[in-house]
């Protein structure tokens, strides 16, 4: 364990949440990659709220948000190391411990239809009797997957083509994929820890980021932002994941507990993302009225969606065995846009 690992690892044992565990209660800590307020929050405080109500309080979730116990790979690594007994787990930082997961960071993969991704990301065989066994190589049981919205640039420069892109320093998170997948784009990505972003945009190291709306608004990337463009790139997905020594140590009525939990929260939690991005769209015209706020159109969508199509290659460079996943997705997205609608 690093320095840093262990300072968080430390402040999970000394208990640095604010709520305290009520005396007899069995306390499992959840730990988030995002702030209060945010969609995680919004989940992990449901879930709580749902353990707690159905094991007459013999259960209690303690909520750890983004800034307590380190980056999002931390907080993997506290998961997987039985430190944590929950956490958020997004594929964009997910990449260098679980190759194949990067798949989530190719462009234009998923459907223009959030209710197409809902449904592959939170039911799909593909990932729950598939992928999930790459997460248990690693330690970690993958509990659920869902979306929390479309990721939008926020940039110092117009951008409309992949020629605008040049000598761009774009944020990513931390993933290897996805500095391949923004370098198809023609930017030049800079990985980056999500806390740093917004001093980064303020003192000049990059030039954009990309993120959901509710993110932009309560990060306040806008603030640090000229522009912020709709490019229909890509849906932002997340994973809850559990330790696995953990979870499949539970007894067995607990880990039906968890996974039935999960079914249940996946209308919630998707119906309570589109309201929120909806809502801080708002707020984010009314607080900053300068900002440009651009819709590409179809014919500039379909020239960066050209551009994307070299990192389906660098995925399969890169992480062989992902081919017959990113094979089977594709088909998925295709077969749930038949049932759903393409957009
Ligand atoms: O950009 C990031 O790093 C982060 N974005 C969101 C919306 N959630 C967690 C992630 O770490």
């Amino acid at each position: 364990m690093n320095g840093r690992l262990l300072i968080a690892a430390s402040a999970v044992a000394l208990g640095v949440a604010v709520t305290a565990v009520p005396a007899g209660a069995e306390e499992w800590r959840f730990a988030l990659e995002e702030i209060e307020g945010s969609v995680q929050d919004m989940y992990a405080q449901e879930f709580a709220r749902l353990v707690e109500e159905r094991t007459n309080g013999d259960i209690t979730i303690t909520i750890y948000p983004y800034g307590q116990l380190g980056t999002s790979g931390d907080l993997t690594e506290l998961a997987a190391g039985g430190v944590l007994e929950l956490a958020f787990a997004s594929p964009g930082h997910l990449g260098t411990l679980i190759p194949e997961v990067q798949v989530f960071s190719l462009h234009y993969l998923l459907s223009e239809n959030p209710e197409v991704n809902k449904a592959l990301l939170g039911e799909s065989e593909i990932l729950y009797e598939g992928l999930s066994d790459d997460f248990e190589e690693v330690g970690l049981h993958l509990i659920t997957m869902f979306p929390e919205g479309e990721m939008v640039w926020t940039t110092n420069r117009l951008i409309q083509e992949p020629a605008d892109f040049d000598g761009f320093r774009m944020r990513t998170m931390v993933s290897p994929m996805l500095v391949a997948a923004y370098e198809a784009l023609g930017a030049s990505p800079t990985p980056m820890p999500y806390g740093e972003v917004y001093s980064g945009l303020q003192l000049g190291q990059i030039d954009g980021q990309v993120n959901p709306i509710f993110a932009i608004e309560e990060m306040g990337f806008y603030e640090v932002s000229d522009y912020m463009i709709f490019a229909g790139q890509q849906e932002f997905t997340t994973t809850v994941v559990a330790g696995s020594d953990w979870f499949n140590g539970l007894p067995q009525d607990q880990q039906d507990l968890i996974t039935g939990i999960q079914a249940e929260l996946l209308d919630y939690i998707y119906d309570q993302q589109q309201q929120m991005n909806a809502e801080r769209l708002e707020v984010i015209r009314a607080n900053s009225p300068d900002l440009e706020i651009v819709e590409l159109t179809s014919e500039q969508r379909a020239a960066f969606e050209q551009a994307s199509q070299v990192a389906r290659d660098a995925y399969v460079e890169m992480v062989p065995e992902g081919q017959d996943l990113l094979a089977s997705l594709l088909a998925e997205v295709e077969r749930l846009e038949a049932e759903h609608g393409a957009n």
